[in-house]
């Protein structure tokens, strides 16, 4: 996957009213973030994502739980458990992702490079498939 998935580390300022992360534009991520969305409220056996991107680049945190995230290139397969609120998965365009396993009550937030654009997804791995491979 070379550089296209990666956990970035956030700093963490800890006192004993505690913890503080941040995270600025130009200095702790590779885009400029034109997009923060959360996904909150979701059921233990739940299924999201399932699709890639053309252009978009994001960060997703698991700001309170967990859950997992399957990554897959068109080659190779991985998977991270996301729990850490400092860490965040950098995830680049045309990477096909599905999340699951949520623990009860987790949120998860995105930083995204774009503002939400329904002609930017592929949303059939055929597809996304046809189009990795194709670029050689
Ligand atoms: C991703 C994972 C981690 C909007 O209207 N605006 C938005 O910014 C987003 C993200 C979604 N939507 C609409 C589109 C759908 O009608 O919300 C509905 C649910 O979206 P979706 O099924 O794509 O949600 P997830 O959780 O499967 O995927 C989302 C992002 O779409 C995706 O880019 O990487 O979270």
């Amino acid at each position: 996957l070379k550089g296209s998935v990666r956990l970035i580390d956030l700093p963490q300022i800890r006192d004993p009213r505690g913890d503080l992360t941040f995270v600025e534009g130009g200095n702790h991520i590779p885009f400029d973030i034109r997009r923060v969305y959360y996904l909150y409220n979701v059921p233990v056996d739940a299924e999201r994502g399932g699709h890639a991107h053309r252009d978009l680049e994001q960060i997703v945190f698991a700001l309170s739980g967990s859950f997992r995230m399957r990554i897959d290139d068109g080659e190779t397969k991985s998977e991270y458990w996301l729990r850490d609120p400092r860490k965040g998965l950098y995830i680049s365009r045309m990477i096909w992702r599905e999340m699951d396993s949520f623990s009860q009550g987790a949120v998860c937030m995105v930083l995204a490079s774009h503002r939400y654009d329904e002609a930017d997804y592929y949303r059939d791995y055929d597809e996304f498939l046809a189009a990795v491979r194709g670029r050689g």
